[in-house]
């Protein structure tokens, strides 16, 4: 029988690892947050965040008070070892979106040492098909004397930024266990803080759900994109007609955009493609569809802007989705660079939500845009620019990605 509060080490205090631990800290484990940014450490120490998420700072601050969280560079020994590190892609060998699992890699080396007998060890990184098992390979080259008597598991992280913290505690949990042993340890782990079901499988297995997940939304989105493509081409307003198909009680189309952002929806696909290359055709060609929207969105500007003398291109959003400060992968702001850096007008960059010294250009405000602008290029659907007034823009070209201004 295990105990119910345990020692537990989160490799990785980002936007997954530290709402995690602080979440099993406050649920009374001895929690050490570890991770390689000396500032995040001394900052979550000082019961701070380095990041932005509702309500983090409230649930950080009440588990390092508790004196059950604490942050270090450095692993110690414990019961349970949660590996949350990113992995991004990187080129290797003619394939440019190869799954980078060096930080994945680095972290299992990391806590090798400390490993004993009876411990768990957790992937919570999004990971390619395989991962979980690699990991334990690893750990067994640099101690061999632990063959049999360590377990590994996929536990993959599925929480939605802006609502991670109700998220992490409602989702259903994949439990992939590289045993039966590891399944049972990490259950009863997730059940002091998950309320969802918690769903038992092998790691391979968790490993591909997750990349599904991801795969899934962003076929869909992709979907979306084209038939906003369709529709510019044909006349039709894709909003409109997609509402309409809405309506048949087994449609339910996606939103189109300026092409998908974040980390994890326009990254994990590639981890499928790469390892199931000839059989992922429609994964590969949604990412490619979602991929060019943002060249599509640039186009469309510059052949409005021929129309005037010395255009002024309003663009408004920079993140990458509504309503946050993220702009990581974020398709809007890559659209705002691609426009500054042509010379077909004078760009003006409105964001409400990113602080002027994030960017490396100027920001405006809304009110100023909106002065100004010949031509409104909407790029993310925030609640300020959902209530601009239609009738002060009513002389403008409106290019609204988002369809917004409607
Ligand atoms: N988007 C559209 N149209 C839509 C919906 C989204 O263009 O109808 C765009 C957004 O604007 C954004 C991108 O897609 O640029 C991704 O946004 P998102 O809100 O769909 O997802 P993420 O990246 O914030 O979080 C996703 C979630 N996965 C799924 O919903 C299947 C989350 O649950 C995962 O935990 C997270 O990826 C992750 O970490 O993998």
């Amino acid at each position: 029988m295990q105990r119910l509060t345990q020692k537990i080490i989160v490799m990785g205090l980002g936007y997954i690892g530290l709402p995690t631990a602080s979440m099993l800290a406050t649920k009374g484990h001895t929690v050490l947050g570890v991770d390689i940014n000396e500032e995040a450490v001394a900052t979550i120490n000082s019961g701070r965040i380095h990041i932005i998420e509702p309500d983090l700072d409230i649930l950080v601050r009440s588990a390092v008070n508790s004196g059950n969280l604490k942050a270090s560079t450095v692993p110690e020994e414990g019961d349970t070892f949660i590996i949350a590190v990113p992995t991004p892609f990187k080129a290797v060998d003619g394939n440019p979106k190869a799954p980078d699992l060096s930080y994945v890699e680095s972290a299992t080396r990391t806590i090798a040492p400390f490993l004993r007998e009876g411990n768990l060890i957790i992937l919570e990184s999004t990971s390619p098909v395989g991962t979980t098992e690699l990991i334990h390979r690893l750990v067994l080259e640099s101690r061999p004397e632990l063959e049999g008597k360590i377990h590994a598991a996929h536990c993959p992280e599925r929480v939605l930024p802006g609502h991670i913290l109700r998220e992490l505690v409602d989702n259903d949990r994949i439990i992939g266990g590289t045993s039966k042993a590891a399944i049972a340890k990490a259950k009863e782990l997730y059940k002091t803080f998950c309320n969802g079901a918690i769903l038992e499988t092998d790691s391979r297995t968790a490993e591909l759900s997750k990349l599904v997940e991801n795969s899934f939304r962003d076929v869909n989105i992709a979907f979306a994109n084209e038939l906003s493509l369709i529709c510019d081409e044909l006349g039709v307003n894709v909003w409109e007609t997609i509402a309409l198909a809405n309506r048949h009680p087994r449609v339910n189309i996606l939103q189109p955009g300026p092409g998908v952002g974040g980390h994890c929806i326009a990254v994990d696909p590639w981890f499928i493609v790469s390892s199931a290359p000839a059989q992922s055709r429609l994964i590969r060609t949604a990412r490619e569809v979602n991929d060019a929207k943002p060249h599509w969105v640039v186009e469309k500007v510059r052949a409005k802007a021929a129309r005037f003398r010395e255009p002024v291109i309003g663009c408004l959003g920079l993140t990458f989705k509504a309503n946050i400060d993220d702009m990581r992968e974020s398709p809007s702001f890559d659209i705002v660079k691609d426009l500054l850096g042509q010379d077909i007008g004078t760009v003006m960059a409105c964001d409400p939500n990113v602080q002027p010294h994030k960017v490396d250009f100027p920001l405006h405000s809304l009110k100023d845009v909106l002065k100004r602008a010949d031509i409104l290029v909407v790029l993310v659907d925030h609640d300020e620019f959902k209530e601009i007034d239609l009738e002060t823009i009513k002389d403008k070209v409106v290019i609204d990605t988002k369809g917004v201004l409607r």
